[in-house]
């Protein structure tokens, strides 16, 4: 899969996705990333790519012209047009949902905005999606960007280490992750639970699968409706006393 990001900070795009798994996964070849420095489309001396907004109001928005330029210059060298999605707190929650119909993409353009945001007719001629990461405010789109190529980029088979897989389809989907534990025994008088050194496959599994519910129960009631209603078998047993 090719990302292109369009952005006035290339090196921070380049810089965050550069070690870890999505830095082997570019390594590899199974993925590729193209940081375009919006600034290089200027079409003026200066390579300014900001102005006032029409209407006032405080702060500078990105000119159309040249993302366009910069848009139009990547969608040419592609066989066809490839989805635009703009990063913008406007835009559709991002959801792993979301992230798998990206992941079936064979090339993506990601645009980052910066400042205020971007002259909204060069929006209307090029962007497929708008996607927001969360309610909260950040300084630009770039952050985002990263968070979306990395959540796609450990979809495509082969990304993640042998064995592993992306998860999303395991028994645990839908619920948060059971606690986990490694070696030392003891730490600090905290002793790892019983059940997970008594070699009972079938007990661990089960113990497992009960935090996981306690604790999806207890931090996300939101995700416990939803999983008791796509099922209603997971219900507890109640454990009874004496
Ligand atoms: C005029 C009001 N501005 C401040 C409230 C709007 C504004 C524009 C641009 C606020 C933040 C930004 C920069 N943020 C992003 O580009 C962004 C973002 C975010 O801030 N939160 C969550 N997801 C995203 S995706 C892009």
């Amino acid at each position: 899969m090719n990302f292109y990001v369009l952005t006035l900070f290339p090196e921070m795009i380049e810089q965050g996705l550069s070690t870890s798994i999505t830095g082997r996964a570019m390594q590899k070849g199974l993925v590729s990333l193209s940081a375009v420095n919006i600034r290089d489309y200027a079409a003026n001396k200066h390579k300014k790519v900001d102005d006032y907004t029409y209407g006032g109001g405080a702060g500078m928005l990105m000119q159309a012209q040249p993302v366009y330029d910069a848009c139009m210059a990547v969608q040419s060298g592609l066989e066809k047009p490839a989805r635009v999605v703009y990063m913008t707190p406007q835009g559709s929650i991002f959801t792993q949902q979301k992230a798998k119909e990206l992941a079936q993409e064979e090339n993506l353009i990601i645009l980052c905005g910066h400042y205020e945001g971007i002259d909204e007719r060069v929006l209307e001629e090029v962007v497929t999606d708008e996607i927001s990461i969360g309610d909260y405010v950040l300084t630009g789109g770039e952050l985002p960007a990263m968070v979306v190529i990395d959540t796609v980029s450990r979809l495509i088979p082969g990304v993640l280490g042998n064995g592993v897989s992306a998860d999303t389809d395991s028994f645990m989907n839908g619920l948060l992750e059971y606690p986990q534990y490694s070696r030392p025994e003891v730490w600090r008088d905290k002793a790892v639970p019983a059940v997970l050194l008594s070699g009972d496959h079938a007990k661990v599994d089960q113990w497992r699968r009960e935090q996981s519910l306690k604790r999806t129960k207890e931090r996300r009631p939101d995700l416990y409706e939803k999983y008791m209603e796509e099922h209603p078998e997971a219900e507890k047993k109640g454990k009874r006393k004496g």
